[in-house]
């Protein structure tokens, strides 16, 4: 009878046999030293287990970097050990390489770790001879977070508005793109940087980046184009920007304006078929067509038939004949090409006036006046004045004398008797005055006023002082009369 006993420590045969059976004994022995039954030691790893690794995400871990060697003995020198891992979670597989001979495990050259995705990957690793396992052992690769930047999807630098010209508060749109940022539970932040023209006409929704007017643009003031450049903000501190071009059109906001009312002279001389005023009006708005003005003329009026109206230009249909009227007066209207448009209407007064020429004049809030700028009339003006003063003060004058007097000139040679004032004293003659007056000496009047008979007298002669005793008759008379 054979025993054979196969255990780690080898093989023991203990036998009772008989001699026949010698043969096979040594068949089997041989098998057993040839095949499994031959003494065989399990690898073992070296190194603490489990090992953990701290490893940064993305670009902090990159592709190819050696994480960790695995390392196995085996007391039977001839082994070969070859190693193999198993993974948790089993995507990991494909993040990592492990070279099944050197027992190094790297990470894969085109994978990375991704904190946002899987925070830890176990990698359970046994090492074996081909008969006999090893382990396994737990390598823990632990992905610590990195921080990363927002960014524009699609990537952009630059972005596009165009909106009227609006009041503040109008919102502007919505930029083009999304944010992306790989980190989780993110909150981002909307600014402006403050640089770009436009900064001061710009909110921005610190939360969605809504952006709107803050003020009122105008674009009839304004370029039309401003840039504001925007910054979004993650929890980190991490950032991107982009710039906002933004573009106002003109909207027709603004009304056509004439400089003033026409009035207007046209005579009967006034050249048919030419222009003798050209209306103008002003329109506020930036561009075309809103500022482009169209003329055209009210001819519901009287006379109509009269004045022809082209472009901006008024003529005279006919010579104006006085006997159809002498004042007209009728609209022109001023309309922009805007939707929808807006009117103005100014009045044109004429009048006629018998001259060779026409003459123009505006009422225009310049206080623009074509009589104070010809001298000529001015000093007609004033010398009339005068002519018209001094005629009053004599008529008045006359009235006066007239009330007091009962006349309004005084008889001849009393002229000045208005003036003498009333004396208490006799005036006396000194007779015979012939033979007091002597020849070279003036005769003084004390009143300046020769009574009649005196003055008669002295016509060619002259006088030495008078006194004059007796009080003639006619001279009486005078002082009664007064
Ligand atoms: C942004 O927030 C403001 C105020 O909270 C809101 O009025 C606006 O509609 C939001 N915009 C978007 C695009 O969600
Ligand atoms: C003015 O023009 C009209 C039409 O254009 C013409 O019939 C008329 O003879 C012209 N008158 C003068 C005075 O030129
Ligand atoms: C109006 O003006 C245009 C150009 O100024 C001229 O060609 C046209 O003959 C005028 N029409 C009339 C009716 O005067
Ligand atoms: C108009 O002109 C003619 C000659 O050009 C002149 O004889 C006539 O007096 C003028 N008429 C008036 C009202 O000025
Ligand atoms: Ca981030
Ligand atoms: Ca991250
Ligand atoms: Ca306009
Ligand atoms: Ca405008």
């Amino acid at each position: 009878m054979l025993l054979l006993i196969c255990n780690d420590s080898g093989v023991r045969v203990e036998f009772n046999m008989r001699r026949h059976n010698f043969l096979m004994f040594h068949l089997v022995c041989l098998f057993c030293l040839l095949s499994a039954c031959k003494g065989n030691n399990t690898p073992v790893f070296s190194g603490t287990y489990p090992v953990i690794l701290n490893k940064n995400e993305e670009g902090g871990t990159p592709g190819g970097t050696l994480l960790h060697t695995l390392t196995a003995t085996d007391a039977d020198i001839n082994d070969v050990i070859m190693y193999s891992c198993t993974f948790n979670p089993s995507d990991s597989s494909t993040l990592f390489t492990i070279s099944s001979q050197s027992g190094q495990i790297y990470t894969a050259a085109s994978a990375m770790l991704d904190y946002e995705q899987w925070q830890q990957h176990d990698i359970y690793c046994t090492a074996t001879d081909g008969v006999a396992v090893g382990g396994p052992v737990l390598i823990s690769v632990v992905v610590q977070n990195v921080a990363e930047a927002p960014y524009f999807i699609p990537s952009t630098t630059v972005q596009y508005f165009t909106l009227p010209e609006s009041p503040g508060g109008t919102l502007i749109g919505h930029p083009s793109f999304t944010i992306g940022d790989e980190d989780m539970n993110e909150v981002h932040t909307w600014a402006k940087t403050g640089s770009g023209s436009g900064a001061s006409y710009i909110y921005i929704n610190p939360t969605n980046g809504t952006i709107t007017l803050s003020q009122d643009y105008d674009r009839d003031t304004l370029s039309g184009t401003m840039d504001v450049e925007i910054k979004v903000t993650d929890k980190y501190g991490l950032s991107a920007m982009a710039t906002y071009t933004i573009t106002f059109t003109d909207i027709n906001d603004i009304s056509p304006v004439f400089a003033s009312n026409y009035a207007l002279i046209a005579g009967v001389n006034t050249t048919v078929n030419t222009s003798f005023v050209t209306v103008s009006a002003t329109d506020g708005d930036a561009t075309s067509p809103n500022n482009e003005i169209m003329y055209s003329i009210d001819t519901t009026f009287t006379g109509g038939e009269y004045f022809e109206f082209n472009g901006s230009n008024i003529y005279l249909r006919y010579s104006i004949d006085p006997e159809y009227g002498s004042q007209w007066t009728f609209r022109i209207l001023a309309i922009d090409g805007g939707s929808p448009a807006y009117t103005a209407t100014t009045t044109v007064s004429v009048s006629t006036y018998s001259s060779t020429t026409a003459t123009t004049t505006t009422e225009s809030s310049a206080g623009y006046s074509w009589f104070s700028d010809n001298w000529l009339n001015v000093l007609m003006f004033v010398l009339a004045g005068v002519v018209l003063g001094v005629l009053i003060g004599y008529t008045c004058c006359m009235c006066w004398r007239y009330k007091k007097y009962g006349k309004c000139l005084p008889d001849k040679g009393t002229c000045c008797d208005a003036e003498r004032p009333e004396s208490t004293d006799p005036l006396v003659l000194v007779p015979p005055l012939a033979t007091t007056l002597t020849a070279g000496r003036p005769f003084k009047d004390p009143y300046n006023c020769t009574p009649e008979p005196y003055s008669r007298m002295g016509d060619s002669a002259r006088y030495d002082d008078v006194s004059l005793t007796a009080i003639s008759p006619d001279i009486q008379s005078n002082r009664s009369m007064l």
